[in-house]
């Protein structure tokens, strides 16, 4: 018989078993077990609280979801003025700023200060008693703010209990509530799949929104997450601080979140250092931040120092430039790709925004002019976050001219007249014309030669369009004989560049099937496919009978794009053009294709792979597939093995921080060598 009490401490143990994985996924962001292990100890709690209700307790890991307020949200008076900070725009404002500091200090003008990463989210305080989550509120106007108690408890990051003994105690913190820029894109995603009609225009206003919502269990569901930035009282407890460093491993031993890219630097040169690295930084990270906050770290500085009008004097929050700015739409056009896919682009009275000069920006599609009704003459909001290509989020409709008309979308298309036509979905517009486009015969070549297709290096836009408009290429294929005479007669060429070409031409005959099949340019077939065809199906002509069935037993190969490639190769035209490119000398080598082995080290095994290897990437990529594993572009708890090369990038450090094993090419091809035996 297994006694209650026996229950109870088993319930107890799994608690804290979570509650120290919680610490270290969310603050150390170091964990020991992976996201299934996780869930499993956490549904077994679930279910022994099921079992035994009477040992359900407030603060466990499983209570994040509480009951809706019945009356909204309630006012909380903060017991210590939430302040907002001073702002600072340029290197002199620090300048000054830290010399006004030092002067009133009477100290020497390279102090402490704390430089922390300026979040873009919602400053939200929260009491803990006893160590446990008593309450949150809002900032609202400083000194009253919401009482959103339930939904913080829903934020994972948010510890429901803190570490460490926390008896007869009271403390206030204090911090951010942010959305990364994935979980702001998957929540729109959603909102659209759902047809809420409700969309947020950044992560910020998500983030609000999310934290806003009456019932909790809607803020659950919502991607938020949270970084400490202060401790600012604790009563009951023994504690004594002389910085405000200190005052963060403090706060960040005993479970809550501190932002890692925070440092202690002395002095203005120190800040503006700070500044330059995190501005830097700021296109790559996951989240949105508008500056970087200055803190003098002694406490002695801070209380002497004081407060002014509803800032603090030790504190500066130096501000990037914004990454969303207001601009006109001088007009609209439609663009046709390599697919004859029409994207509309609005051209912009060029507006400086999230560093750089902005002019055009896509408007997606029809349905997306239609979604916002972004007509010429709007003036509208343009957002450039992160790596996110630039977008408008939103038409400020009071500033709408008068007798401003809805956008037409064309029925035709610009270059080649053909009409437009819309895909299932109505959302993808294709010009008709095919290769009598020349839009599309330019796109498709420029595809043809870049990179990572043919590589046929000097092969540029200008001349791509030169000589399709000359018409001295009509299909690929005609690349491949062209003399060097006719290119030498082409605007800005000359003998030396035109034969520099004609090297070039011929050096790209030797490729790869993946390659080949990529440069083709079948709708639906980007580099991945392409390789995953190659690997599969190891011989071009197999592939170019093969069936949709056939297809489809390809990773990733759905209908849509087992129905291109198998079209693609229905086309007459299309056969031809690939025969006069395998008569005209293009080869790959063949690949052999071995049966891959249930018992080889990278069976089922994810890989990343990160920095310069000998050979090309592709090279790798194949090599793992083929013994079964299979290539992913980040590392999580879910990747087996990161290969890295030289120079490698962020993900090195990520499988560091997460332990993942890493090989150099030596050890992986001991690897992949030992399955082959
Ligand atoms: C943000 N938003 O990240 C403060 N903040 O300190 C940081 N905000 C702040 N500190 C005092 N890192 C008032 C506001």
């Amino acid at each position: 018989m297994v006694s209650t009490k026996d229950i109870a401490s088993q319930v107890e143990s799994l608690r804290e078993q979570l509650r120290e994985h919680n610490y270290r996924y969310y603050v150390l962001d170091d964990p020991e077990i992976t996201d299934a292990e996780y869930d499993r100890l956490f549904k077994a709690l679930q279910k022994l609280e099921q079992q035994f209700p009477d040992l359900v307790t407030a603060d466990s890991p499983t209570a994040r979801i509480g009951e809706k307020p019945d009356k909204g949200f309630s006012q909380i008076k903060h017991e210590i003025p939430m302040l907002s900070l001073s702002n600072a725009f340029s290197e002199q404002d620090v300048i000054a700023f830290v010399k006004r500091v030092c002067d009133r200090l009477g100290s020497p003008d390279n102090i402490e200060f704390v430089a922390e990463p300026k979040l873009d989210g919602l400053a939200v305080s929260l009491i803990y008693k006893n160590g446990l989550l008593f309450q949150a509120a809002t900032r609202g106007d400083g000194s009253t703010g919401e009482d959103i108690t339930p939904n913080i408890k829903t934020v994972r990051s948010v510890p429901l209990s803190l570490r460490g003994d926390f008896y007869s105690s009271k403390i206030e913190v204090r911090g951010e509530v942010i959305m990364t820029h994935a979980g702001f894109k998957k929540l729109n995603q959603e909102q659209d799949e759902m047809r809420t009609g409700k969309r947020y225009v950044n992560p910020r206003n998500a983030a609000a929104g999310s934290l806003r919502q009456l019932d909790p269990a809607i803020t659950a569901k919502r991607p938020l997450e949270i970084y400490f930035y202060s401790l600012d009282q604790f009563e009951g407890i023994n504690l004594k601080f002389t910085t405000h460093i200190e005052k963060l491993a403090f706060i960040k031993n005993a479970g809550l979140r501190v932002n890692p890219l925070l440092k202690v630097v002395n002095g203005a040169k120190g800040c503006l250092k700070a500044h330059q690295q995190l501005a830097k930084k700021r296109q790559s990270l996951a989240y949105d931040i508008d500056g970087i906050v200055y803190k003098a770290n002694r406490l002695d500085y801070q209380n002497s120092l004081g407060f002014v009008a509803r800032a603090p004097r030790w504190a500066l929050a130096h501000k990037f430039p914004a990454q969303e700015e207001t601009t006109i739409v001088k007009s609209i056009e439609v663009q046709v790709g390599r697919t004859g896919a029409i994207t509309p682009v609005a051209r912009l009275k060029p507006v400086f925004v999230g560093g750089v000069t902005v002019s055009n920006v896509t408007l997606h599609n029809k349905s997306e002019i239609e979604r916002q009704d972004i007509r010429v003459g709007d003036t509208v909001v343009v957002r450039r976050a992160g790596d996110v290509i630039p977008e408008v989020v939103k038409v400020l409709d009071e500033m709408r001219p008068e007798h401003s008309t809805p956008y037409v979308f064309p029925s035709q298309c610009p270059v080649c007249d053909s009409e437009i036509v819309y895909e299932t979905s109505e959302v993808i517009a294709r010009c008709s014309g095919g290769l009598y486009c020349s839009a599309q015969l330019i796109e498709g070549i420029k595809h043809f030669a870049s990179r990572k297709a043919m590589d046929i290096e000097g092969l540029g836009s200008k001349l791509v369009e030169q000589l399709v408009t000359e018409g001295h290429v009509k299909t690929v294929a005609d690349i491949y004989h062209l003399s060097k005479d006719s290119i030498a007669n082409l605007e800005r060429m000359a003998d030396k560049s035109a034969q520099k070409l004609i090297d070039a031409i011929e050096k790209s005959k030797s490729t790869t099937l993946a390659k080949f099949l990529y440069s083709l340019g079948i709708t639906h077939v980007g580099e991945t496919t392409a390789q995953a065809l190659a690997n599969e199906f190891a011989d071009l002509g197999v592939l170019m009978v093969a069936d949709l069935e056939k297809l489809q037993a390809v990773d990733d190969v759905g209908p849509v794009v087992s129905h291109s490639v198998a079209n693609f190769f229905k086309e007459s035209h299309n056969i031809e053009v690939i025969k006069k490119l395998i008569e005209s000398g293009v080869h790959w080598p063949r690949i052999e294709k071995v049966p891959v082995s249930e018992d080889h080290e990278f069976y089922n095994k994810s890989f990343v792979i990160t920095g310069t290897l000998s050979k090309p990437r592709e090279v790798y990529s194949a090599l793992i597939k083929r013994a079964g594993g299979k290539v992913t572009s980040s590392v999580s708890r879910n990747t087996d093995y990161v290969l890295a090369g030289e120079n490698p990038g962020s993900k090195l450090d990520k499988a560091m921080n997460l332990g993942t094993e890493i090989l150099d090419e030596d050890r992986f091809h001991q690897l992949l060598g030992a399955g082959d035996n």
